[in-house]
């Protein structure tokens, strides 16, 4: 960064640390940034009752009905801003292919270059925020801090809700002397002055021009996904796009879930998933651990353990009902703040989906409603919610030492072939299973809707390095002692030739749950075909459903034939990442196409 202390006096507070070099590295940004003032974030009510007032004031947000919705507001961002762009999402790495086919790449100076020249005197006028945060339990090892710099106070908000922030972190940061930089600023939110970079041998990343959560909320993807990968390769760790749950069974022992979906596949409804009421009656509970990241270490004992590094959910309004996730529902109604949903005349928040008998006046975009304009919440809508506010939230959410991993379920929106499930035959074929995932896009990100493509573990938009050194690390887990979880593949979505969905879905996932946790038990039959072991439909709790034959047909049967052409299509995909992608995946997928032929 370019100093340009000769013109500009650096405001009051820009030292607020015990440390040194993050003391220095504020008066860098701030020597760049040109901030009017600099506010060091101590995460306190009182700090946070001041920006929500001073954001009602600019209109930054709108308060919602207070009796139905108490301390709730309601943001509407800029039309051109609403999902991740990954177009414009870069991992600046020196060498190109440490980066990867998988991700968009820069060359560091290069880089630093073109952002610097766009943070270049943009926060005049502007306060600049520091905030410092934890990822995970502020006490726990497996937790990892940083700081971001925003000149948004949505962000400051935000961040708030979805880490452990303020007065702590800083307490941890200083104490360790390290920390991940990240320093945003929303710009003009002009698409064509936006970009979203990281530097993971710098740990720093550099976001400009957008204040969507997954490009401005820099601890979550940003930190916990694409440096944290990273740092996870270094330290022998996994950062992963998965949710964590716990089941307990009704003997009152608990089993621990982790899952990797793409973004907008309804990983907030399973990590909130309420029991079918024959299960409820029979005294089975789903715990909430985290809905999006995971991150995950082996233990003394060989196992792998789990924490959720974030503190709140940052969910998908569309679809969220009574029905679908009442967990999510009950989280929302208070302390919430919704961006882009609509709005009824009595101001409460409304989105399709939504299950109820009220009606929107007015839409995202603060228009009045109408329906052949546009919907009434933008499909990638959201709600950011502290964690502590969902029925389901397992206090073992809080445990510095994490939770046991049982099994790892991998899944993507399949509309043919993939059925309901599948066991893998052991740890390499479980990475494969992940590696060769696939899936339909969804609104999460730009671009567009229902194309199938490939996303391995649902890290492609995520992972900070080369996926073939990626899937190596992976691989690098099964070693003497290591206790793995067993790995699993699920689609809940898979189509009728009429198009509607077979499976139920929902609360009726916990079967499919409940036949992978007796596997992991011994206690579960299967039936072995080349592309893994499949449940035949005795194995699986079918009692209550209407399913018809087509449908079973279709979510308990193996198309040889089908399968064949899929693994063609693997095969070349992973060709796609060249001499470094593993031999041993790369004979694995040979393996199974043979089997597939004969
Ligand atoms: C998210 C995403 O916001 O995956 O979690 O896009
Ligand atoms: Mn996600």
């Amino acid at each position: 960064m370019n100093a340009r202390t000769k013109d500009f006096e650096l405001p009051p507070g820009t030292a607020g640390s015990r440390l040194q070099a993050l003391n220095d590295w504020v008066a860098e940004v701030a020597s760049l940034t040109r901030p009017d003032a600099v506010h060091w974030c101590d995460g306190s009510d009182a700090e946070n009752a001041a920006l929500i007032a001073k954001m009602e004031a600019d209109g930054t947000l709108l308060r919602l009905n207070e009796q139905t919705h108490p301390q709730s507001w309601l943001h509407r961002s800029h039309p051109d801003d609403v999902a991740r762009v990954e177009h414009l999402t870069l991992v600046c790495t020196p060498e190109r292919e440490d980066a990867g086919p998988n991700n968009h790449w820069m060359a560091p100076a290069e880089a630093h270059a073109k952002i610097d020249a766009l943070f270049d005197g943009c926060m005049q006028g502007r306060t600049m925020y520091v905030i410092p945060y934890c990822m995970g339990p502020i006490d726990s090892p497996l937790s990892r801090c940083g700081v971001e710099i925003t000149d948004s106070p949505y962000v400051v908000a935000n961040m708030r809700i979805m880490t452990r922030m303020g007065a702590p972190a800083l307490a941890r940061i200083e104490r360790e002397g390290s920390f991940v930089k990240g320093l945003h600023s929303i710009g003009e939110l002009d698409p064509e002055r936006r970009f979203i970079m990281h530097f993971p041998e710098e740990l720093t990343i550099k976001s400009y021009g957008s204040g969507y959560g997954g490009n401005a909320l820099l601890g979550k993807k940003c930190h916990a996904l694409r440096i944290a990968s990273h740092q996870a390769r270094a330290e022998g760790w996994l950062a992963e796009h998965m949710l964590i749950l716990g089941i307990e069974n009704p003997q009152g022992d608990t089993h621990y879930i982790a899952a990797a979906f793409p973004s907008a596949c309804g990983k907030t409804n399973l990590a909130m998933l309420i029991p079918p009421e024959g299960y409820r009656e029979k005294g089975w509970k789903i715990w909430t651990i985290g809905d999006d990241i995971c991150w995950m270490r082996p233990g003394a004992d060989g196992r792998l353990y789990a924490i959720n590094p974030e503190a709140g959910f940052f969910g998908v309004a569309p679809g969220t009902s009574r029905k679908s996730n009442p967990n999510a529902l009950a989280s929302i109604q208070s302390h919430t703040i919704f961006t882009n949903v609509g709005v009824t005349a009595d101001n409460q928040p409304w989105w399709e989906g939504i299950g109820n008998d009220q009606a929107p006046a007015t839409d995202w975009r603060g228009e009045p409603y109408d329906p052949a304009k546009r919907p009434a919440a933008h499909p990638n809508s959201r709600f950011t919610v502290s964690a502590k506010r969902c029925p389901s939230y397992s206090p073992m959410a809080e445990d510095p030492q994490g939770v046991p991993i049982s099994a790892i379920v991998f899944g993507g929106r399949r509309a043919s072939l993939v059925p309901l499930v599948f066991e893998a035959r052991d740890w390499t074929h479980g990475v494969l299973v992940g590696a060769s995932m696939g899936s339909e896009t969804t609104a999460a990100a730009t671009g567009a809707v229902g194309v199938m493509r490939r996303d391995p573990m649902a890290m492609k938009p995520f992972c900070g390095y080369n996926f073939a050194d990626y899937f190596a690390h992976w691989l690098s887990f099964d070693k003497a002692g290591a206790k793995l979880p067993r790995v699993f593949h699920v689609n809940w979505f898979r189509k009728g030739a009429d198009g509607a969905f077979l499976w139920p879905g929902f609360g009726d996932n916990l079967r499919v749950l409940e036949w992978m946790i007796d596997r992991v038990d011994g206690k579960a039959g299967a039936v072995d075909t080349p592309i893994g072991l499949l449940p035949a439909e005795a194995d699986l709790d079918l009692a209550g459903l209407d399913l018809p034959a087509e449908a079973r047909e279709a979510l308990f049967g193996f198309d040889a034939a089908g399968w064949r052409t899929e693994f063609e299509g693997i095969g070349e995909y992973l060709e796609g990442y060249g001499p470094r992608m593993p031999a041993a995946l790369r004979a694995e997928r040979d393996r199974i196409a043979a089997a597939l032929a004969g």
